[in-house]
């Protein structure tokens, strides 16, 4: 019998804030998607639990959002994808090490499969989560809720049980006790549209589902789905953990301070961006033959320029020797001037392959 789990980074966005400037911590943290519409223009991507409890969540207006926390001190902070991106893929590196298979389904969530590490015992695959949960926050101070179960539906359902900070298990002789009571929309895929077409035919726990005529079920959703629903609701639906293959590609990305089309001012941007890549890579036990270089330019269109190098590098120097000449080009092809700089690193080799590697050198 499979056991998966599944890993899902608490307020993922402003939690990563919160590591960033611990001093923000006790007061509710927004973070913003601006559409440059405006000075508030733009929605909220997700808030701090303390937030929450004043009504803010994500997709909500920014403008909302500081009604309902106008009466205290609240944190609006931008969004700053790159950060998020950079925990996202050192957490999910410790979360790889603790599963047969691992599959990342979001910046923030991953299922695994750990039936072989935890020799299908629950007791043992509780313990292996929750020593990946300690390394998780002693590495990064960073919380997460996990859940455990025979599918990745199951698994799923006892994560959002436990939110934030918590560690869920459900065996499958817990199921009618812990899940069947809890209302169709916990059920991954059933959205608020479902959860009304299936409460007009009297469904409204998961339990329901079970006891419900199934032609009725097939009539009004089809078959296909009416199956997910009543195997789901089970515990037996089959859907396997796939591996995630190796990020292929890394990048580093700056606005300007200025629109110009200056070489003389772009090039330190280009410096540090070569430095960071650098740094990105080493940190990953990356080499990459592959460098790109693109620009948005002030009306947001995009240029870029590629080439790949003799050899697989990862220093600073060698990456800013092949990415000079994409610079130059671009400028001279670019209409207008530009707004922001990026750097991307592709074509990657690891570490491990550095034997091979060797011979190429
Ligand atoms: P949680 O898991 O309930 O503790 O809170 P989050 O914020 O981790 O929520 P989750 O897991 O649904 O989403 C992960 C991240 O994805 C979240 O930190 C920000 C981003 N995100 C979620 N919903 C939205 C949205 O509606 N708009 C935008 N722009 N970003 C979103
Ligand atoms: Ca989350
Ligand atoms: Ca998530």
């Amino acid at each position: 019998m499979s056991i998966i789990a599944c890993v899902d980074l608490d307020y993922f966005y402003a939690q990563c804030e919160e590591i960033l400037n611990s001093s923000i911590k006790d007061k509710p943290v927004v973070v913003c998607i601006y559409s440059g519409r405006g000075k508030e223009g733009g929605a909220v991507a997700t808030a701090n639990y303390i937030a929450r409890k004043y009504g803010v969540k994500s997709g909500i207006p920014i403008k909302t959002a500081k009604n309902l926390l106008k009466d205290v001190e609240a944190y609006f902070i931008p969004a700053n994808l790159d950060l998020y991106e950079k925990f996202s893929q050192e957490v999910m590196n410790i979360v790889k090490k603790y599963a047969d298979v691992f599959e990342q389904v979001s910046v923030d969530e991953a299922y695994l499969d750990i039936t072989k590490q935890s020799n299908s015992d629950y007791k043992k695959a509780l313990e292996i989560m929750l020593r990946m949960k300690e390394e998780i926050f002693q590495k990064h101070k960073l919380t997460c809720t996990v859940g455990i179960g025979p599918s990745k539906v199951i698994a799923k359902i006892a994560t959002d049980l436990k939110k934030p900070n918590g560690i869920e298990v459900i065996t499958p002789e817990e199921i009618p006790l812990k899940v069947w009571p809890l209302s169709v929309d916990s059920l991954p895929g059933i959205g608020p549209r479902s959860k009304k077409r299936l409460e007009n035919i009297g469904v409204k726990t998961i339990g329901d589902i079970l006891n419900a005529d199934f032609m009725k079920l097939v009539s009004i959703f089809g078959k296909k789905i009416s199956t997910y629903f009543v195997r789901a609701a089970q515990g037996k639906e089959t859907e396997q953990v796939k591996e995630t293959y190796e990020v292929k590609q890394f990048s580093r990305m700056v606005t300007l301070k200025n629109n110009t089309l200056q070489f003389n001012e772009i090039k330190p941007y280009l410096e540090q961006l070569s430095k960071e890549l650098s740094e990105t890579l080493k940190s990953n036990n990356y080499f990459a033959k592959g460098i790109s270089v693109m620009a948005v330019l002030d009306d947001l269109n995009i240029i870029s320029k590629s080439k790949l190098a003799d050899k697989p590098i990862n220093s600073e120097k060698d990456i800013y020797k092949i990415a000079e000449p994409l610079l130059l080009d671009l400028i001279k092809k670019s209409p207008r001037m530009f707004r922001r700089l990026a750097l991307r690193a592709y074509d990657l080799i690891s570490y491990e392959g550095i034997e091979s590697l060797e011979r190429f050198v």
